[in-house]
């Protein structure tokens, strides 16, 4: 047996792009290992507590439970219509949950694993109030960097504990804090260090995590503040005055929804979380590795509890070549942008899967999007499958299968290449594989061409048509745990079933199979729809751009002052060889003359660019660019990765400054 985690949402803000990297691997993993006959529970919920939730409740003029209302639902939608099926998803402010939390804290303090220690924490005298984790902004003690009060999240990523952070400041009303002495409770993780040690060497998962976890047991473990001065959250058995710290409360939600899931199946959850019967996998984001590996196994283990076997941590997402950033517009909403847009959701879990391996950071972008859509899904592997099956029913109906040796093995491969890379966590090379078997099928129908054959010897053509088809009844098989949608109307055609189907089937050929009408499986992106999609995106970026940089982020008039910016004028230009994007261009910027590079030249053409003014950083350092040495770089507004050259409003003589 088997339970399947995923790291569960803070109930705080809209699904994006980013939280899908974690829940469609994990839903195409349990559905590949159901399709092995495994026997699987799949779990996940939303994180109700926690200061985010907190803070921006009070920010909306909401109680915490209204926020979360909101975000569990609307997570429980994006799930439901991007075909991820947990057997159950709570949330982490039930009652029961709260249960479980209260007893599993109870055990730890009942031996002797929690303690109490009065300690100093950041206090608004404004607000009156302590300031938990994100109600508090100052300094990393450990690089200098603007941090959270539990997390120094721009810049070396340390779990901060509470009254660490330097220079503290009130997030609410932006009084520098105090710190006043309270009693709170701690964790003993630095006791857990011989168990780590041995647990995380067994540990299995993906190395992106497992890398992590050895150099941190290695490490110091300090023993962690578990309590918070909050209303909201599990109030902790031993002061009811406190709740325990997100980070506690949370993971137990794995065990709880287990608890939910089982009442629903009929299981016992003791099983699998006391007995230790089931193999524990869970899948998470790579910034929340130290919780899970460290942490987590620590306190199950105080608690007595069983231990987690595995955790596959997916890589990071990008969008459109740059860092994830809501508030820059570098985001894809699930619901507004993509679901709200028509787009299959299958195409979505193609790119996710496919795009590279679960462990390394994915790009999206919705030009890659469309072109693996367009040359993969819909040119491979849909065009095979309907041709196949359009053939099929309009000159046979009823396919007596005799199937080539050849193709079965083809078959058999494929199966194998998935099953092994689905062990290894590897959803690219699976995706990989069923996709390389619908081009083998397609080379196989094209060379054969039945629909010649089928004019002089209808047999001939039967057997060409049965061996394709047996390639299109694996496929739905193979490729329905990433494309469940799609492949299980393909499969209906086919005369799959694929509630109990099993990875075999597909090596199992009846004597006959009954083809029904088939429909296209997958609708081609168009132009007009690429630049819908991309003009939301555009817009977001555009007002992303002005506002919401942080005061962190600002600089000094004496920053800016470094920069040398002047007006040149263009002298000479011409495109460098053998580069698409490069131009080279000879710019008087008054005192001298400058050989510049820059990437134009997709835009501009030489002979409009002399006599034309530019504006121009001349004291940058030189670089070479292919070869050729650019000495000054020239300024334009990046409207969407393509240059617009800025130039002064009215003719101005090369060399001025710009201020
Ligand atoms: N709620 C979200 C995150 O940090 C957090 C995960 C909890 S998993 C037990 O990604
Ligand atoms: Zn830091």
């Amino acid at each position: 047996m088997k339970l399947v985690t995923c790291g569960l949402p803070y109930a705080n803000g809209k699904a994006h792009i980013g939280h899908l990297r974690t829940y469609i691997p994990a839903d195409v993993y349990v559905r590949y290992l159901r399709l092995k006959g495994e026997d699987v529970i799949f779990v996940c919920g939303s994180d109700s507590h926690g200061t985010p939730i907190v803070v921006n409740a009070e920010q909306q003029g909401l109680e915490p439970k209204d926020l979360v209302d909101i975000y569990h639902e609307h997570f429980q939608k994006i799930f439901k219509e991007l075909d991820i099926e947990f057997d159950y998803y709570g949330r982490t402010d039930s009652e029961y949950h709260h249960e479980r939390t209260r007893e599993i804290v109870q055990r730890l303090l009942d031996s002797g694993y929690i303690y109490p220690k009065e300690i100093e924490l950041a206090y608004c005298p404004k607000c009156e109030r302590f300031l938990p984790d994100r109600y508090v902004e100052g300094t990393c003690p450990y690089c200098g960097a603007i941090a959270r009060g539990d997390e120094c999240d721009q810049g070396c990523g340390k779990h901060l504990e509470p009254g660490e952070i330097l220079e503290p400041r009130c997030k609410i009303c932006g009084t520098p804090a105090e710190f006043r002495k309270q009693k709170h409770y701690y964790f003993r993780l630095s006791s857990f260090k011989n168990f780590l040690d041995g647990y995380i060497s067994r540990l299995k998962g993906t190395e992106n995590a497992l890398n992590y976890a050895r150099e941190w047991v290695r490490g110091e473990l300090r023993d962690w503040c578990i309590t918070r001065n909050l209303e909201w959250g599990v109030k902790f058995p031993g002061d009811e005055e406190l709740v325990v710290y997100v980070w506690v409360d949370a993971p137990i939600g794995y065990i709880s929804f287990t608890e939910k899931a089982c009442e629903r199946l009929g299981r016992n959850w003791e099983d699998i979380w006391i007995e230790g019967r089931a193999e524990i996998v869970h899948f998470i984001g790579l910034d929340i590795v130290y919780h899970h590996c460290i942490f987590w196994p620590a306190m199950l283990k105080g608690a007595d509890y069983a231990l987690p076997d595995a955790v596959v941590a997916s890589g990071m997402v990008k969008v459109e070549g740059r860092k994830f950033s809501k508030s820059r517009g570098y985001v894809v909403w699930v619901e507004e942008d993509y679901l709200r847009s028509g787009l299959n959701p299958d195409y979505l879990r193609y790119y996710l899967v496919n795009y590279t391996s679960h462990q390394r950071d994915l790009n999206f972008s919705w030009h890659v999007f469309r072109d693996k859509v367009n040359n993969e899904l819909i040119a491979t592997l849909g065009n095979f499958i309907y041709r196949v099956m359009h053939f099929a029913w309009k000159n046979f109906g009823r396919v007596r299968m005799d199937v080539d040796e050849d193709v079965l093995e083809r078959i058999r491969k494929a199966k194998e290449t998935i099953e092994d890379a689905i062990a290894r966590w590897e959803f690219k090379e699976a995706s990989d594989a069923f996709m390389e078997l619908a081009g083998f099928g397609n080379t196989f129908f094209q060379s054969l061409k039945p629909w010649e054959v089928i004019k002089s010897n209808r047999d001939e053509a039967e057997r060409i048509i049965a061996s394709a088809l047996a390639v299109v009844r694996a496929l739905s098989v193979l490729a329905y745990p990433v494309l469940p949608r799609s492949m299980r109307a393909v499969a209906d055609t086919v005369g799959i079933d694929l509630e109990n189907a099993t990875l075999e089937a597909v090596l199992q050929i009846p004597d006959y199979v009954e083809v029904g009408k088939p429909d296209v499986p997958f609708e081609r992106i168009d132009d007009e729809k690429m630049e819908e999609l991309e003009g939301i995106m555009m817009e977001r970026i555009k007002d992303g751009a002005g506002e919401g940089i942080k005061m962190s982020e600002r600089i000094g008039i004496e920053d800016f002052q470094k920069l040398d910016i002047r007006i040149g004028k263009v002298l000479k230009a011409e495109k460098v060889k053998g580069s698409k994007k490069l131009m080279k261009l000879e710019i008087d910027i008054g005192n001298e003359i400058r050989q510049v590079v820059a990437g134009i030249a997709e835009e501009y053409e030489a002979e409009h660019l002399v006599g034309q003014h530019v504006v121009v950083l001349a004291n940058i350092r030189p670089a070479k660019l292919m070869g050729i040495e650019s000495d000054g770089m020239i300024l334009a507004a990046d409207v969407g990765g393509k240059p617009v050259l800025l130039k002064p409003e009215r003719d101005v003589e090369p060399g001025v400054r710009v201020r």
